[in-house]
């Protein structure tokens, strides 16, 4: 019978002895440690060519049935970037001047963050990841994609983590709520805006918030059975 299964021999796990596994895994997480969420962004550009790497390793990320339900707007233009802030500084005014409810007001007040979004338009890259409820197959016939958010939350992650060990710093923003992304970057309305990803080197004498250090310990976030 004829099937759209094919089988290839699999590449890229050589095999690992346990003490180097350890080594690699505490290498992992020292490296990935050091990851902030950065909110003062230095105007070094940054080469399109680093971004594109970056994009790739987003690329290879899991997906529902492999549709890779995602699509990365990247901004360097100027008049971009600043309508991307106008639009984004009217909708965070909203929120801080009370649309966000007091308890979240609260919570963020350890973060130090405010209405005032100058890092969309001083960072060298903005990347707006857009998710796709259905995108077109091979064939380019419209397709039902499958564990969307999941699939496009993932993909961030691996992005945030390439970008990190290439040397860069990013933010995860999430002006709410973000539809205006897809008049400004003029994606079509089936795609649904899921995150802005601030992306360049950090500013001379930047600070981090305290709070944000603080990491559940091993014994608060997992268990074994
Ligand atoms: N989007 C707002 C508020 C904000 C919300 C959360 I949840 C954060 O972790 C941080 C900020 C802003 O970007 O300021």
């Amino acid at each position: 019978m004829d099937s759209a299964y094919e089988a290839v021999p699999l590449t890229g796990y050589e095999p690992v002895d346990d003490e180097t596994l350890l080594v690699r895994a505490a290498a992992a997480y020292q490296s990935l440690a050091t990851r902030r969420s950065l909110r003062a962004f230095s105007d070094r550009p940054v080469p399109r060519a680093v971004i594109e790497q970056c994009l790739l390793a987003a690329g290879t990320a899991p997906s529902g049935a492999n549709h890779q339900p995602w699509h990365f707007a990247c901004v360097s233009s100027p008049e971009l970037k600043r309508q991307i802030r106008e639009a984004a500084e009217a909708e965070e005014r909203a929120f801080y001047e009370g649309r966000g409810g007091e308890r979240w007001l609260r919570d963020l007040e350890k973060l130090g963050t405010d209405a005032d979004k100058p890092f969309l338009e001083t960072a060298p890259w903005l990347i707006a990841v857009f998710a796709q409820p259905q995108s077109p197959d091979e064939a380019g016939d419209p397709r039902k994609n499958y564990y969307v958010k999941e699939s496009v939350g993932l993909a961030t992650g691996f992005l945030i983590q390439a970008l990190h060990s290439a040397g860069l710093a990013t933010l995860t923003h999430t002006p709410n709520p973000m539809k205006f992304l897809n008049q400004v970057l003029e994606r079509p309305s089936s795609e649904r805006p899921f995150v802005l990803l601030v992306v360049g080197h950090p500013a001379e004498g930047a600070t981090v918030p305290r709070y944000a250090l603080n990491k559940k310990p091993l014994d608060a976030i997992a268990s074994f059975q």
